[in-house]
């Protein structure tokens, strides 16, 4: 039946996520009943494109703290992960990456599998604690030296360097030292930038200083679910952001300091993902709004983070929404100079992308999240709702107001995959989720938004924070007992995928 549903009812499918080849159309009914008559579709989405751009850069991500392991070896210094993980409760059976997937110690054989992959870009993060064990002060060589040997073997591999400087691991001597709450946190960020850009500038071609400060400030200082597990007053919360922010700007201004070529500067980030629920009018500007929306009380927004890093100021919503929470400093002459600082310009906007919300015009005239009907597919990690659209509508709107051109930083799946008795790992949800997100993306391209590379996340199964292990990302499959990789079947469709220009997830 759901084979022989007509072409309208194909396009609505595809609109709310729903496959058309692979969801019973009884999946509808129930939404139709709640939703009364569909509205008519007022905005027409432009055709998908046969293929993405040549110059488009591919590549796969993961981050230090889930994929080195070496948590005390050649001098690094613990992080606040190393702290959260010891407390019983906190992390997923109470795991602790000290050897994860051992990137640390295999790193050659990973670069070789990149290559082997057609990899030509890999996004990785340095460990502050394992370049600077105490934060400031003295450099530890041997760390240093690691990312250094990793960036040789990338070149001659071919393999673009993507470096991101800190993926939530703060050296525990700096939170000890107050952390975000410290002022001085951005002059230690921006003395670590230099320290790391002195020695790896010369090879890196792009930095992200920070990789989704919404979580590791909302859910690590305000939520406590992640490190360092605090849970402080909305107030403390703004000032870690506005501190955080702050090293950023810094860390911009350290970078284009210190390295004399051509490199890309730009930030990561993962804030809410908003998608209209239907193609009217309507629903489709109040999807824009609530995308670019900052609501009080949370972290979660991506212009109260991206306004004041790429416009220099604050949303009047954010200041506004949260006047009863404003640190002291923001009423001082202090804000309007630390914004200048936060405001560099930006060669690029990174949005990590995984999951969305839908939304429409309420009777009442407001937004209203429209839930996602019964059956309809979901992550293993969070039980997030597949929500393709989000690769066409969200960098449309984050274009839209920054005009920045763009990145998909990061965009995976968690599946409950394993190595099979014939050896191998074989990731069919793996491969269609990422084409049905590509093919979206690839939208995006064909209506005009500079997005100009794709991220898979991840190259490695490896440490998902307080989730522990129990989540497979990566396009290779990580026996954490003997370290043994094996590529799982995404990997050699990803390749396909790089090597056609992403013909094969269009035709
Ligand atoms: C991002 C993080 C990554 C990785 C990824 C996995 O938020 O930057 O480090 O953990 O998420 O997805 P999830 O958000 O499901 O944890």
């Amino acid at each position: 039946m759901s084979h022989r549903v007509s072409k309208r009812l194909v396009d609505r499918r595809e609109l709310l996520g729903l496959g058309a080849t692979s969801l019973a159309a009884a999946s509808l009914a129930p939404l139709r009943r709640s939703w009364g008559a569909l509205p008519p579709a007022s905005i027409k989405l432009p055709a998908l494109p046969r293929e993405f751009p040549k110059d488009f850069l591919w590549g796969a991500a993961t981050a230090a703290y889930q994929v080195e392991g070496a948590a005390a070896e050649d001098g690094r210094g613990p992080c606040i992960w190393d702290m959260l993980c010891r407390k019983p409760g906190k992390v997923w059976r109470d795991q602790c990456p000290d050897r994860s997937a051992d990137h640390y110690h295999r790193m050659k054989e990973d670069v070789a599998l990149m290559k082997n992959m057609g990899l030509p870009a890999y996004r990785f993060s340095i460990s502050w604690s394992r370049v600077l064990p105490e934060g400031t002060g003295a450099v530890n060589a041997k760390g240093l030296d690691f990312y250094d040997r990793l960036l040789d073997e990338l070149l001659a591999a071919g393999i673009a360097p993507w470096a991101t400087l800190y993926h939530w691991d703060l050296p525990l001597a700096l939170y000890h030292r107050g952390g975000f709450l410290n002022r001085d946190v951005a002059e230690w960020f921006a003395d670590y930038t230099r320290v790391v850009a002195r020695k790896l500038g010369d090879r890196v071609a792009a930095w992200m200083p920070l990789n989704e400060p919404q979580v590791y400030i909302g859910s690590g200082m305000q939520l406590g679910r992640h490190a360092p597990g605090d849970q402080l007053r909305f107030t403390e919360v703004m000032l870690a952001a506005h501190n955080t922010m702050r090293g950023h700007g810094r860390a911009v201004q350290a970078v284009r300091a210190e390295v004399k070529k051509k490199v890309l500067v730009g930030t990561a980030q993962a804030g809410v993902n908003r998608i209209p629920a239907t193609l009217a009018a309507d629903d489709v500007k109040i999807a824009r709004e609530r995308a670019l929306a900052t609501d009080p009380e949370t972290m979660y927004s991506n212009t109260l983070w991206l306004d004041a890093m790429v416009l220099g100021k604050y949303p009047a919503e954010y200041l506004k929404g949260n006047a009863a929470h404003l640190p002291p400093l923001f009423s001082t002459g202090v804000l309007a100079d630390d914004l200048k600082v936060i405001g560099q310009p930006l060669d690029f906007i990174g949005i990590n992308q995984y999951q969305a919300d839908r939304v429409r015009r309420g009777k009442d005239g407001k937004a209203e999240t429209v839930p996602w009907p019964d059956g309809f597919p979901i992550t293993a990690s969070f039980e997030w709702a597949v929500a393709p659209e989000t690769m066409y509508w969200m960098p449309k709107f984050i274009y839209e107001r920054y005009k920045v051109p763009l990145y998909i930083t990061e965009n995976g799946v968690s599946v409950r995959d394993w190595v099979s008795l014939d050896g191998k790992c074989h990731d069919p949800t793996r491969i269609d989720f990422t084409a049905r997100y590509l093919r979206e993306l690839g939208r995006a391209i064909a209506d005009g938004v500079p997005v100009r590379g794709y991220f898979h996340w991840s190259l490695l199964d490896n440490f998902e924070w307080a989730e522990g292990f129990k989540h497979r990302f990566g396009l290779v499959h990580v026996d954490y007992q003997t370290g043994k990789r094996t590529p799982k079947d995404s990997a050699a469709w990803f390749r396909d995928v790089i090597s056609s220009h992403g013909r094969n997830v269009f035709g």
